[in-house]
């Protein structure tokens, strides 16, 4: 018996609107690696190398970016779902791909700092039909909350008013194929979706085997700009330092923990870590970080820039305002107006969002 992995990549993403309106929102990127490739890896590393991928709408992106999985050492497939009807529709969308093996199943817009090889153990350990990973969390009346009985889960709660414990369901899951049964037995919910977690609260109320798995790592599920700004400053707090040789340095600082990606050129300018700037980016004059993730092929002359994701190929020229805590979207162009003092022009690529 061995694991395969169902990533599901579909869905419409409406909370990180402007910017899905042109991208899925697993490719956005998180320290400049799109969200999608964290979750890849860790089904991997956990020795998992068939793995299927569901896409929507955003299929063609997805299969661009992603390929056959070679460059993971992985077997990558696609299963089209049809339309977005939720967590266990997406499940049952995947049953001929999984036929009768054992499946993690992961979010794909959700990041789990660590490894997951204890969680599969677990599975094997147990023999359990299922296996939750969950994790506690201040709010639990933010999340779908599990309730614990003798080391196993009872009840699902979705965002419960008062919490049967603090533990939130992280978006990761190990089934059996028991898990098909159950999503032919649930209906569709008051926003029409199958939910996975009716369907495994279907296995609990009959006897199926669901244990918890509970890690402390941080996750984030990246559903909403302010998450993927959370994540990132995450992510980039665990990196570490790293300067692409062919740096071309003209009078700048490094200052801490600071990832320079190839073909960067800095001029009067300090890099204030954790941070990193992707490749073929030019800096001149200005002052980047902490908590800053600069794509590939952005150019920033005089400004300020701090917890923020600048994605591909932006300009930031001028810009008078410190810019904070925010995300914007590929090929946008952020500058100063030459014609009268105060006026500032902003030229938004059609997925741009900015907050100052
Ligand atoms: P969600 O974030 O719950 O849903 P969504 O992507 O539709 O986003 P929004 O609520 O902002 O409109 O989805 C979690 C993950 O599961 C995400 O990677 C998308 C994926 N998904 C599917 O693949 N199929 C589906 O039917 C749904 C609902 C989500």
């Amino acid at each position: 018996m061995f694991l395969k992995g169902l990533i599901l990549s579909g869905g419409t993403g409406t909370r990180l609107r402007p910017l899905t309106h042109t991208r899925a929102k697993q490719l956005l990127p998180i320290a400049n690696k799109p969200i999608l490739f964290y979750g890849i890896e860790a089904l991997v590393e956990a020795g998992i190398k068939e793995i299927g991928i569901i896409v929507g709408d955003t299929k063609d992106e997805i299969i661009k970016a992603v390929g056959d999985g070679s460059t993971w050492g992985a077997h990558i497939s696609y299963i089209e779902q049809n339309a977005p009807l939720g967590l266990a529709h997406a499940v049952k969308t995947a049953q001929g791909y999984l036929a009768d093996e054992p499946f993690v199943m992961y979010l794909g817009d959700n990041l789990i700092w660590g490894k997951l090889q204890h969680f599969v153990r677990e599975f094997y350990r147990t023999k359990a039909n299922s296996v939750i990973l969950l994790s506690p969390v201040d709010e639990p009346q933010r999340f779908g909350v599990a309730q614990l009985d003798q080391g196993r889960i009872v009840k699902l709660i979705e965002k419960p008013q008062n919490p049967p414990s603090n533990l939130a369901l992280v978006g990761v899951y190990i089934f059996d194929h028991n898990i098909f049964t159950a999503v032919d037995k649930i209906k569709p919910s008051w926003r029409n979706e199958l939910e996975i977690t009716d369907a495994i609260q279907w296995l609990v109320s009959n006897n199926y085997r669901v244990n918890p798995y509970t890690i402390t790592n941080w996750w984030k599920d990246t559903g909403k700009a302010e998450d993927i700004l959370e994540a990132n400053r995450m992510v980039l707090d665990e990196l570490t330092g790293k300067v692409a040789p062919d740096l071309r340095n003209h009078n700048s600082q490094l200052v801490g923990r600071v990832i320079i990606q190839e073909g960067v050129e800095l001029t009067n300018s300090t890099i204030r870590g954790p941070a990193i700037i992707g490749a073929g980016s030019s800096i001149a004059n200005s002052c980047i970080g902490p908590f800053a993730s600069i794509s590939s092929g952005v150019t920033i002359a005089n400004t300020e820039i701090e917890y923020s994701v600048i994605m591909e190929d932006c300009r930031v020229i001028d810009f008078p305002s410190r810019i904070r805590n925010s995300l914007i979207g590929r090929n946008t162009t952020l500058c100063r107006s030459t014609f009268r003092c105060n006026d500032i022009n902003l030229v938004l690529g059609d997925n741009s969002q900015l907050f100052i």
